[in-house]
């Protein structure tokens, strides 16, 4: 039997409150032209079907046509992932009928209700697959949980329900007809992040372990959004990752969708086939003419740009938009060697001191600089300022007008 296995789309998803709609249909395009071709009995989602708890109707809309599409191929089952919500999926499952085409598997259910299915394969075969949507840490699982084990760690507590669904794959296993797979929303511990997976849910307290983990011909894993092998010796199975790069963090890396043949009793073939993934994202920091340079392998990527400058330069978001055409300029920031303080010397007397509020803020304006206005002007205001709350009184600022219409004309 042949498996598609994909996940991470997140669909909603902005990337500095830009839209990722025409990135969203040329990937998820790829996708579906992918099944056409190689036409798999079965199309595999590992979870984060939407970036948001609550996608709006439109988002709604896209992805379940885009699943239709698939499943108009194969069967397709969707697994539920750490931003997508279970109600909704419960709600799309019960929409689906009796017999669904596409299946959404909400949370961890105990093997006989829903934990392991058996779908058909090619040729009598039998695709038996166990479930492991995402687990949230401070939510019981009580149908797999006796009181005693609550204060189990987050990785006991997935070991144990691994284990009883290994049962479910087990009870009645015929190695001449049944081919196992284990479909999980789930970080790995030696797994690469790619960044843009949501902090928490990627940190220690999440970590498990793949000892106990099923043996199964295909682990399909979602959840982290680069691309790679599972981080085990010995388990044939793949973060399928996000379809589009969704943030900064994943830049360089190469999109995939995973094509599976399996086949009872053997080892599976496993072949990662390329997406272009919708538009690039590049970061570019240099000077004008430096990104001019740049500018013809940027096309239409989007950008997050840092103009290196002596002085402040006005209009500068328009420059970078004619040396930059066909981009989507997503952030645009100006490095002003003018507007940074040069030299920060060392005014804390005694080192145990805390240090105050004009030694943290020119500390933070030789790091960040200002917006336009000159440092040394930004800082003496500020120390005027601060000054004036010490002696609670009403602080005069002739200065003041001319350093607002200084940082105008900067910006
Ligand atoms: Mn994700």
């Amino acid at each position: 039997m042949r498996l598609l296995h994909v996940s991470d789309w997140h669909v909603g998803r902005q990337t500095y409150r830009c839209s990722r709609v025409s990135d969203h249909e040329a990937a998820l395009g790829e996708i579906v032209e992918l099944a056409r071709e190689a036409r798999p009995h079965l199309v595999l989602h590992t979870g984060d079907v939407f970036d948001g708890f609550r996608p709006g109707y439109a988002e709604m809309a896209f992805a379940v046509e885009a699943l239709e599409e698939l499943a108009a191929l194969a069967p397709v089952v969707v697994v539920a992932g750490n931003h997508d919500s279970p109600a909704l999926f419960r709600l799309f499952d019960r929409l689906q009928g009796a017999d669904p085409r596409i299946r959404f598997v909400d949370r961890v259910r105990p093997p006989q209700d829903g934990g392991v299915l058996d779908l058909p394969g090619a040729d009598g075969e039998v695709v038996r697959i166990a479930f492991l949507p995402f687990v949230h840490a401070n939510r019981m699982v009580d149908r797999f949980e006796d009181a005693t084990t609550w204060t189990a760690t987050y990785s006991e507590r997935i070991q144990r329900i691994e284990e009883e669904l290994e049962r479910g794959l087990a009870a009645g296993y015929d190695p001449s007809r049944h081919v196992l797979v284990f479909a999980a929303h789930l970080y790995v511990s030696g797994a690469r992040f790619s960044g843009s997976e949501r902090p928490l849910h990627v940190s220690e307290a999440y970590a498990t372990r793949l000892q106990r983990l099923p043996n199964v011909s295909y682990a399909a894993f979602g959840h982290i959004h680069l691309p790679q092998p599972l981080p085990r010796r010995g388990v044939t199975g793949r973060y399928a990752g996000s379809p589009i790069p969704l943030d900064f963090g994943e830049e360089r890396e190469q999109k995939e969708a995973v094509l599976v043949e399996a086949e009872p009793g053997r080892p599976a073939v496993v072949t990662p086939v390329a997406l272009g993934g919708g538009r690039r994202l590049r970061t570019l920091v240099g000077t004008l003419d430096e990104i001019r340079e740049a500018a013809p392998t940027v096309g239409d990527a989007l950008c997050r740009v840092t103009v290196c400058t002596d002085e402040p330069v006005p209009d500068l978001t328009r420059l970078v938009g004619e040396v930059l055409p066909a981009a989507t300029v997503v952030e645009m920031s100006e490095d002003c060697s003018a507007t940074r303080l040069e030299v920060v010397e060392a005014i804390v007397d005694d080192a145990d001191a805390e240090p105050g509020f004009s030694e943290l803020f020119r500390a933070y304006l030789a790091e960040r600089g200002t917006r336009g206005a000159r440092a040394n002007r930004v800082l003496r205001t500020f120390e005027t300022l601060v000054q004036a709350v010490e002696a609670e009184e009403t602080a005069r600022l002739p200065d003041l007008d001319e350093l607002l219409l200084e940082r105008v004309r900067g910006s």
